[in-house]
């Protein structure tokens, strides 16, 4: 059976306090459990102390069929970042702002280029979803008809080689998609509205519980946002949240969630409780369909 494991962003600490919490030890270098795989929601880099250990703990875990690992936008932007098209433009701009967002990466990637590249490498291995007998495993939303599109592309969620450049080409319906798949469904906020999201950056659309299908409204629906006053007191204009169909439980990371770790739904548990940002490392133990929030572990000392 399956543990689902949240956001890591370089916290190798709180990533193995989690593992040794849900009963997985180290043989040979490899975390390991008699009975149970883990599965990683993805962004295992980005923001953290630790990033080289990070992805090196998951990757041996997968490689020796301990654990199963998605993309995370973080390791999507990190592909991107370091891919060239044939113009010999980056793929993800090289700007300021996506600099600092990669920064704590680039620093320990860059001291062992071989390291480096094989990770890049690694990443591109990674599918975009999981839909197993029992589970489904998404970064951010599980989105059907973003999904399909993925699938003209992608070969069991793994990108084709030849797709990277269309999947970071703006307006490009496979970039549309990922968008979707590893960054959530986003709505833009009526002119003149804004907030600061977590890095103070200003921000005119809001990340929603895209799941909530009825009474879509803004301050209800939004996740993330400090101040809720900064945004409209009313109903989110012919903007249809997609729900979601429950036929199996889904997982899902990437939200920043506050507090103590709960499921968002009878079919939906978030499994990001912002590790990277002060909060613990959370997994979930899925032992049968039922989701209960008894199921989640965490970093912290049990
Ligand atoms: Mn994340």
């Amino acid at each position: 059976m399956y543990d689902i494991i949240g956001d890591i962003h370089g916290q190798a600490d709180k990533l193995e306090a989690l593992l040794s919490n849900m009963g997985y030890e180290e043989v040979n270098g490899v975390y390991q459990h008699p009975e149970r795989t883990i599965i990683s929601v993805g962004d295992l880099i980005d923001r953290g102390p630790q990033q080289r250990r990070s992805v090196d703990i998951i990757r041996r875990m997968v490689e020796s069929g301990n654990a199963l690992c998605i993309m995370g936008n973080h390791e999507f932007n990190a592909v991107a970042w370091a891919t060239q098209d044939k113009n010999g433009s980056y793929l993800r701009e090289h700007s300021q702002k996506n600099f600092e967002q990669h920064e704590a990466f680039l620093k320990e990637a860059e001291q062992d280029p071989i390291w480096y590249a094989n990770t890049i490498a690694w990443f591109k291995t990674l599918p975009m979803y999981l839909e197993l007998p029992n589970l489904r495993v998404v970064h951010a939303c599980w989105h059907q008809p973003s999904l399909k599109v993925l699938a003209n592309y992608a070969t069991d969620g793994v990108l084709h080689e030849d797709a990277w450049v269309a999947a970071n080409t703006e307006y490009h319906d496979l970039f549309n998609a990922i968008e979707v798949l590893c960054k959530g469904w986003e709505v833009q906020l009526p002119e003149g509205y804004s907030f600061l999201d977590k890095s103070k950056h200003p921000r005119t659309e809001i990340r929603t519980q895209w799941w909530r299908e009825a009474h879509p409204h803004y301050r209800e629906l939004a996740i993330g946002v400090d101040d809720i006053n900064n945004l409209p007191d009313a109903e989110i204009p012919g903007a249809a949240m997609p729900g979601y169909d429950n036929k199996k439980p889904l997982f899902i990371g990437h939200y920043w969630m506050q507090g103590k770790p709960c499921v968002q739904t009878d079919h939906i548990a978030c499994v990001d409780w912002s590790a990277g940002k002060g909060g613990p490392m959370v997994g979930y133990r899925l032992d049968g369909q039922q989701l209960s929030n008894a199921q989640f572990f965490t970093s912290e000392n049990c």
